[in-house]
């Protein structure tokens, strides 16, 4: 069926008036949410009035095991498919943290970023085939739409792909839908032509709603999009009559109940069996309320606007509509409202009181104790003072009880009682629980942790093949996919070509083109794309061809796939390695190491830094047990170097977060990753020649680092220590050295100050020459060692005149 061959769809009246109501409470629902945030019960509110209507038409079209990836005017819709109570609702707009209230996040999301868990308690994945699922919503306008293009293309992947029937509580033969929800202002976005490209080329059955109100906040249409209409640009995507290639397009008002609710089910039957994408352009919205509590619309809209959005609000439209169809009188529907107002006003009162109790009781125990302890103390009148400061605040955040604590255990910080230790304890447990309750799910907790693997050997024998580092990776991925039907390998030239250093050389051929595949150049997406699949089962390995590639997906991988995981408390999770390859070769773009950059925008993720194929090899095996998210950086220099192909390449693994001793040494210790491995251990040979013994550490994986101490036990020999990599001065080797002398405790055995040798601040330069002078060298370490031993003992170590 094509879209001219449209079907006209009967509803019965019964269901047209719920979808009024549903409709109506949600616009009770931002009313009323509006109001909460004006008068401080709640920080801030954005809230999807003027969108109602379009989302419950849209919600008729949504089946089981269809996925959602939205943004913040969603809530009509996540009310019509009965994701979201208006309870539930209400509990993220205060913040509440305790998960039963708000699954969406537990109090960790601002209030309209909604979420399903689709995991159990113990971090397993629940049937989706069985529910509507919603991804966990972001802030950033466009970032749901690389996801979108995963989930879209999964369907596809099990629609086509031999092995996968054990995954079917993930899909049915890939008849489900991605659902995309996004602002016509926001698609001005890079991130949304990136997509919408790539969804086309993947022949992605995603069905994308543009919410059209004509603004980005203050913003209108024409300095958003060329031509100040999305309809007419977006049309060069048009699949021609017959075609299967580009996309299905249907303009549509967003107050034309029946237009929306047919136009809704012909696209999605038309995506769902032919799996081609469809954006549906859903113009003339309103934004009754302005765009959020932080402003007013009366700022920036005419008074000519104003009456427009008047006029064209979709409730009323609908109503108008439904007493002019006789499918409702006007009595009759007034009736209902003021039911649904009641309903929302006394869901709205009971989360609220729920939200509170739990501060309200806590806040009793702190002034029992402190009452007492006054009582007790010589500084009655001040702590009493803060009980009063206390007691004038309506609504207490826990941050008051714990202030106030603070300052009473000050003030009477000479003396002892049982009371103040009670006081102490209490405090402690009260930041014990909320550390728990706002940083619990950064990483995996279940069963599968990255950091629970077992751990497997390597074995080598005398037939051990020295072969090409590139011929380990070869190995180690042909059995990976060998082993897991639903691990798909995909980016630039990963295809055909095997990857630029012949990674994958072959196995496309061997698995097919759906399991080892090329894309376009489109890092954010390549990203978005593995999000989405991993949402969805599959295990995708994502290549970012070079590291200094990666900041196009950076973005993406930090907001979205670093923070799932932790925003959802531990309700979904997406299992995806990225693989990239970096540090050493060739000129600013082609041997970046700014791993510290990455390092800090992507914790919630693992990162690997092997120093080897082997090693790298191990960790992905590690990986490919667990469902954490890790991003591993192959050393860009080492795929044509020499290496022993370990016998059980397929099962070898190597730990996370234990560093190895490559070359024992006892005056200094030489932490380092990476490509810096094999500089260390040169270093260390000249140094030798000076009567220095250098112990070298490769720390192996940045996040997480060292989690025995294997550096501190070092140090407590070596007593001096130096940080070496070629990021930038500051970068990785100041994150390191907080590790080892803060965290662990590494600065009571120093004898000397502690070193960092990175590259210099410049981006590194081309040529022998220009890698010289930019990275570190093997001069530079020595120099840098041979220093400390100078320090130390000048008469053995005489200065080299530096
Ligand atoms: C990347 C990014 N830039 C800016 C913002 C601030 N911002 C929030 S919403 C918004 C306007 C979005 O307009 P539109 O896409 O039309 O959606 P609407 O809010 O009108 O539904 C802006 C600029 C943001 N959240 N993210």
């Amino acid at each position: 069926m094509s879209p001219q061959e449209r079907v006209t769809f009967h509803f019965t009246r019964e269901s047209i008036v719920r979808d009024y109501r549903i409709a109506y409470q949600s616009r009770q629902a931002s009313l009323l949410g509006r109001k909460e945030v004006l008068t401080g019960k709640a920080k801030f509110g954005i809230f999807g009035d003027g969108k109602e209507v379009a989302q419950v038409a849209l919600a008729r079209a949504f089946r089981k095991g269809d996925f959602r990836s939205g943004y913040y005017r969603d809530q009509t819709l996540m009310f019509a498919l009965g994701l979201l109570r208006i309870d539930e609702f209400f509990a993220q707009l205060y913040a509440d943290s305790e998960p039963d209230r708000d699954p969406s996040s537990g109090g960790r999301q601002m209030n309209s970023h909604f979420a399903t868990r689709l995991l159990t308690d113990d971090g397993n994945w629940k049937p989706l085939t069985d529910s509507f699922n919603s991804t966990a919503d972001l802030s950033p306008t466009g970032a749901q739409m690389p996801r979108l293009v995963g989930l879209a293309f999964a369907s596809r992947l099990y629609r086509h792909l031999e092995g996968l029937d054990h995954l079917s509580g993930f899909s049915k033969h890939g008849d489900e839908i991605a659902f995309g929800t996004i602002g016509d202002a926001s698609c001005a976005e890079g991130v949304f032509w990136e997509s919408v490209n790539a969804a086309g080329a993947l022949k992605a059955p995603m069905l994308l709603s543009i919410w059209d109100d004509g603004y980005g906040i203050s913003v209108p249409t024409e300095f958003h999009i060329t031509k100040g209409h999305l309809s007419s640009i977006l049309r060069g995507f048009q699949r021609a009559p017959g075609d299967d290639e580009g996309f299905d397009l249907y303009t549509v008002k967003g107050w034309d109940y029946p237009a929306l609710c047919e136009t809704y089910l012909n696209a999605a039957e038309v995506v769902r069996r032919e799996h081609v994408p469809a954006i549906v352009h859903v113009a003339e919205l309103t934004q009754p309320q302005g765009h959020s509590t932080s402003g007013s619309h009366e700022r920036y809209k005419s008074e000519e606007r104003l009456g427009w959005e008047r006029d064209h609000d979709c409730l009323v439209r609908m109503r108008e509509w439904m007493i002019e169809e006789k499918i409702a009188p006007h009595e009759e529907l007034s009736r209902f409202e003021e039911e649904d107002r009641q309903l929302v006003e006394e869901l709205q009162r009971r989360a609220w009181e729920s939200c509170r109790r739990p501060v309200e009781d806590e806040k009793r125990v702190l002034i029992q104790l402190t009452s007492e302890l006054a009582e007790a103390s010589a500084h009655e009148a001040q702590i009493e003072g803060v009980l009063k400061r206390l007691g004038r605040l309506a609504n207490p955040h826990r941050r008051d009880l714990l202030g106030a604590a603070q300052e009473s255990l000050i003030h009477t910080r000479t003396e002892k009682s049982q009371i103040r230790d009670q006081l102490v304890e209490w405090r402690d447990e009260m930041e014990e629980a909320g550390y728990q309750r706002y940083g619990s799910y950064l990483h995996s907790e279940s069963e599968a942790s990255a950091l629970t693997v077992e751990v497997v050997e390597a074995q080598f024998s005398d037939s051990s093949p020295l072969v090409n580092g590139f011929e380990v990776l070869n190995r180690c991925f042909d059995e990976a996919l060998g082993r897991y039907p639903n691990l798909v390998a995909f980016g630039e030239d990963v295809g055909q070509l095997g990857d630029v250093n012949q990674g994958f050389m072959g196995l496309q051929e061997k698995y097919g083109d759906l399991r080892v595949s090329d894309t376009g150049i489109r890092e954010a997406t390549i990203l978005g794309q593995a999000i989405g699949m991993a949402l969805r089962g599959l295990r995708p390995l994502a290549e970012i061809q070079y590291l200094d590639y990666v900041l196009y997906a950076l973005q993406i991988m930090s907001d979205d796939l670093a923070t799932l995981h932790w925003r959802t408390r531990g309700g979904q999770k997406a299992p995806v390695i990225v693989r990239t390859r970096g540090h050493r070769l060739e000129g600013i773009w082609h041997s970046g190491s700014m791993i510290s950059g990455i390092l800090n925008l992507v914790r919630g993720m693992h990162v690997c830094v092997p120093r080897n194929m082997v090693q790298a090899a191990g960790m992905f095996n590690t990986l490919l047990r667990s469902d954490d998210p890790a991003l591993l950086i192959e050393v860009l220099n080492g795929y044509r170097l020499k290496e022993r192909l370990p016998d059980n390449i397929g099962e070898f693994t190597v730990p996370l977060g234990r560093p190895e001793v490559l070359r024992e040494g006892r005056d200094v210790t030489l932490v380092t990753y990476g490509a810096c491995c094999r500089l260390a251990i040169e270093a260390a040979e000249m140094l030798t020649q000076v009567g220095i013994d250098l112990e070298v550490i490769d720390v192996q994986t940045l996040d997480p680092f060292d989690l025995e101490g294997r550096v501190r036990a070092s140090l407590e020999k070596t007593n001096r220590i130096v940080f070496l990599d070629e990021d930038v001065p500051g970068g990785t080797t100041a994150y390191m050295m907080q590790k080892v002398l803060e965290v662990q405790g590494g600065f009571d055995w120093l004898d000397a100050p502690p070193r960092t040798l990175s590259a210099q601040a410049h981006r590194p330069a081309y040529g022998s020459d220009g890698d010289y002078f930019s990275k570190p060298n093997r001069e530079q370490i020595f120099s840098t060692v041979y220093d400390l031993m100078h320090h130390s003992d000048p008469a053995r170590f005489p200065s080299l005149g530096t």
